[in-house]
């Protein structure tokens, strides 16, 4: 049986991820192709529980190496009981955020050295690498406000995350990360502008797919 195809959507805040990993979906399922939808940190009961202590403002701050060692591992338990399995089987893989995030929010974010955060990388995502990797763009401040008007009020940090709550030269350095990857990896990467309407991004999404994966 032919191996499934690896789909990662990476992008800031609030880019719309979540949004158009279950258009993508449905785009694919409507021409056959049987998608899974999944997400970093998370897709897999331990890494979902990891996820909790990463996104939990209780804990409070936690360093970049401290970091980058939880959502890799929470990353190898998923590759190894969801991600991997699926592909095998012939089953499409979508995973809103991948090792990207760890590149952009652990590297240029919280400033992690660039050769720990490939060490890891390489380590553990050696038995998945995507084929295609959407990096959804918008600005920064743009996205935030996207989050934030999903869950105003629902927590102390007024709905919002450890990382959302990062100040926005934190989240300038991400998305100058997320497009540094792309212009550095172009086979593997395409940026796609998140500003337009979901319809819009989503339209452009299924075009990308349909060019680099031959549908
Ligand atoms: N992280 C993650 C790391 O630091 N290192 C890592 O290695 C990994 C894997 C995860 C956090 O962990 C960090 C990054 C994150 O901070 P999360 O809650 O999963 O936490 O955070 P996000 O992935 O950023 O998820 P969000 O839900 O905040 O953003 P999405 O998925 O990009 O956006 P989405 O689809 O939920 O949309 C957000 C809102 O905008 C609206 C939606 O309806 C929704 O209300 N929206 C649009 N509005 C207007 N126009 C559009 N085109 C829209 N698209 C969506």
């Amino acid at each position: 049986m032919a191996k499934g195809k690896f789909i990662t959507l990476e992008g800031g805040e609030g880019a719309g991820k979540s949004t158009q990993a279950r258009l993508l979906a449905a785009w694919l399922g409507a021409r056959g192709i049987d998608a899974v939808v999944t997400r970093e940190p998370g897709g897999s009961p331990l890494g979902e529980s990891i996820r909790g202590l990463l996104l939990s403002s209780q804990n409070g701050p936690i360093d970049p190496l401290t970091e980058a060692l939880l959502f890799n591992g929470a990353r190898r338990d998923h590759v190894l009981r969801l991600i991997k399995p699926a592909l095998d089987a012939g089953r499409w893989v979508i995973c809103d955020r991948y090792a990207d995030s760890t590149r952009a929010y652990q590297g240029a974010g919280g400033q992690l050295d660039a050769a720990i955060v490939e060490r890891l990388e390489h380590w553990v995502t050696a038995d998945a690498r995507p084929d295609l990797t959407l990096i959804l763009d918008l600005p920064e401040a743009d996205g935030l406000a996207r989050a934030a008007a999903r869950h105003a009020g629902t927590e102390s940090l007024g709905g919002r995350d450890r990382f959302e709550a990062a100040d926005l030269a934190f989240h300038l350095r991400l998305r100058l990360m997320f497009l540094r990857i792309a212009r550095s990896e172009p086979a593997r990467c395409a940026i796609v502008n998140a500003e337009p309407a979901v319809e819009e991004v989503s339209a452009a999404i299924c075009a990308v797919v349909s060019e680099r994966l031959g549908l």
